[in-house]
């Protein structure tokens, strides 16, 4: 690729959630400008002014976006800080303080445009090394008299947005593969600001097993486990809860706003629905024997109760009720349950099928995990996992070997 023709954007954060503020960006962005490549995303270490504050060392994301607009340089610009100021970004704030979202452009075109607005190329491209190292991943020229880095930049950590991952948090004394795990509330916190700063979309909590042969627990036991980290980790703005029970939900949602609610049962109340419909919540919906008549219905019944359809999610129930074959069967056949226009959550992690092609113990299953994650690739829109970090490193290089060998 040559650099005739594209415009290439960087985006940075690092205040909130700095994944989330992508994506929104992203999206954004996609109503005038048509993105062709994304580099993957870097975090790295903040580029401070001397004597800036202590607390403005916080790690940034980085990312490159390459693609075209019709809109010229200056209007493009007005865009942008409409974007950023959108996402809540302080455009007076101090130069180089943290933010919410940066969108710089780095070129357009091959035009070089200097006033007091705008400077394209952009000024700190020369200065910044992880910049020149998306640039060579995309494989977009650096112009020989801004190039001066190698290709030794050794990035803090490496994402990608896609596939969605949702993180598992069992806060059971019996789930199958890490029940236990995080019961103590400290070790949950830890682990959840761990998936939070490290990529997960959505991070699901959940406090009854429904493992084979599980055992129910009450309402008050499931509130009383899950409001122990609640109450430390409520305020984390992706979170999501896995309970099919009303009193439960009812309840933790008057305190907490969820993003994310994964009933496997269908049973909930008519009430209950609507109040998940009004919180605007992501709502997933398990296919029970992969019976479509019975989702075709369901989903008219959920739309009737005021629950958008893109907020409605599909789960085709893996491990639930079925045969190893069959849980095969459905995963050939996932693509098929497209047809509603719904997302797909696809939740296999360490599953039993998977004895049909490994010895290891169930918490020891996040290799093969990850090989069936591969397989369901650009058909399921979420993955549901247990182990976010390897998953994560598993799709930066899927992503990254793609984008480079494209
Ligand atoms: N942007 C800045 C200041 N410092 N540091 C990193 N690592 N990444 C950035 O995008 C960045 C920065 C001003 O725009
Ligand atoms: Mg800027
Ligand atoms: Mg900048």
């Amino acid at each position: 690729m040559g650099n005739h023709g594209m415009i290439c954007l960087a985006l940075g954060s690092n205040l909130g959630n700095r994944f989330e503020n992508f994506r929104s960006a992203l999206a954004e962005l996609s109503k005038f400008f048509d993105v062709k490549t994304t580099s993957h995303i870097i975090e790295t270490e903040a580029i401070l002014p001397e004597g800036a504050p202590p607390e403005w060392n916080i790690p940034y994301l980085n990312m490159i976006v390459a693609g075209n607009s019709h809109c010229p340089p200056t209007e493009l610009l007005d865009k942008i800080k409409t974007i950023e100021a959108k996402l809540g970004r302080n455009l007076n704030a101090e130069v180089w303080s943290p933010r919410i979202i940066d969108i710089d452009i780095l070129f357009y075109n091959d035009e070089h445009i200097n006033t007091e607005k705008l400077s394209i190329p952009h000024r700190q491209i020369k200065n910044r090394d992880f910049i020149q190292f998306l640039l060579n991943e995309i494989g977009y020229e650096i112009p020989q008299n801004i190039k001066t880095y190698s290709d030794q930049y050794m990035a803090l950590n490496h994402f990608v947005l896609e596939p969605k991952m949702v993180a598992i948090v069992n806060v059971t004394p019996d789930s199958f593969s890490d029940g236990g795990n995080f019961l103590a509330v400290d070790r949950a916190e830890a682990h959840i600001n761990d998936l939070y700063n490290n990529g997960a979309q959505v991070i699901e909590l959940g406090a009854q097993s429904t493992r084979p042969g599980y055992k129910e627990v009450s309402a008050s036991e499931e509130i009383s486990r899950l409001s122990e980290i609640l109450e430390r980790c409520g305020y984390i703005d992706c979170l999501g809860l896995d309970s099919y029970q009303d009193d439960v939900l009812k309840v933790l949602m008057k305190n907490y706003k969820f993003k994310w609610i994964n009933d496997q049962k269908s049973r909930l109340s008519d009430e209950t629905l609507k109040l998940i419909a009004a919180s605007g919540a992501k709502f997933v919906t398990m296919l029970q024997h992969m019976d479509v008549d019975w989702f075709a219905q369901r989903l008219a019944y959920l739309e009737n109760l005021g629950l958008n359809r893109e907020n409605i999610i599909i789960d085709p129930g893996i491990g639930f009720g079925k045969t190893r074959l069959q849980n095969v069967e459905i995963t050939k056949n996932l693509s098929r349950i497209k047809e509603f226009g719904c997302d797909i959550l696809y939740g296999h992690s360490r599953k039993s099928f998977m004895t049909l092609f490994s010895s290891a113990q169930a918490s020891d299953r996040d290799i093969e995990t990850i090989a069936v994650s591969n397989f369901v690739d650009g058909i399921a829109d979420y993955l549901r996992i247990h182990n976010l970090k390897d998953h994560m490193k598993f799709f930066v290089a899927k992503r990254c070997m793609e984008t480079m060998t494209n």
